[in-house]
């Protein structure tokens, strides 16, 4: 089995306009528009059985409206920034449905996720990249704020890739209500 995980989708012309921000910083490597998504649960590489009772209990899941509003930039890593990120602003609702997903996640047997849920669309990975220079660019593109969008759906991604960052393919996708 590839590697898995749980997300939402980012619409066109979301990902279009984040897309303008890539750029001016060495040391980045860019996310494609096309694989921008908002990561709810990893899975990692999971055995078929267990991918199986995964997409089962996908199924029975219903959610209802998340509305998803992008809070700004940051990067994660501290002293030793290692990725670019758009925020995304905590609600309820999406506080929610990443403990749905948790819990069918434990219910197919899964180790707990001990990482805190820091939701986010990531843009870019870093290397070599120091936080004085991270930091300038975030300075430089401080202007951005506050677009939403509200998916209709969630998504299982699947990606053979060993180094973060895609493609990534979406293998099923399930109604939020
Ligand atoms: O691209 P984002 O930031 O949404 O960081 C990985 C990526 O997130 C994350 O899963 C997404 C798809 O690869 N990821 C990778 N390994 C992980 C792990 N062990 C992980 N998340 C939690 N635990």
């Amino acid at each position: 089995m590839p590697r898995l995980f749980i997300g939402l989708e980012v619409p066109d012309h979301v990902s279009q306009s984040l897309s303008f921000l890539r750029g001016g910083l060495p040391g980045a490597r860019w996310i494609d528009a096309e694989n921008y998504h908002v990561t709810l649960r990893f899975l990692g590489d999971i055995d078929d059985r267990t991918a199986n009772e995964v997409e089962l209990l996908l199924g029975g899941i219903r959610h209802g409206d998340v509305e998803i509003v992008l809070d700004g930039l940051d990067v994660f890593g501290g002293t030793r920034p290692r990725s670019l990120f758009v925020r995304v602003r905590p609600s309820p609702q999406l506080t929610e449905l990443q403990a749905d997903l948790e819990r069918l996640a434990r219910r197919a047997g899964l180790p707990a996720e001990t990482r805190k849920f820091t939701p986010h669309i990531t843009l870019a990975r870093l290397r070599d990249v120091s936080s004085r220079t991270a930091a300038d660019w975030l300075s430089m593109k401080g202007g951005f704020f506050g677009q939403s969008f509200k998916p209709e759906s969630f998504v299982l991604f699947s990606s053979r890739a060993s180094i973060g960052g895609g493609p990534y393919i979406a293998e099923a996708s399930y109604p939020l209500w």
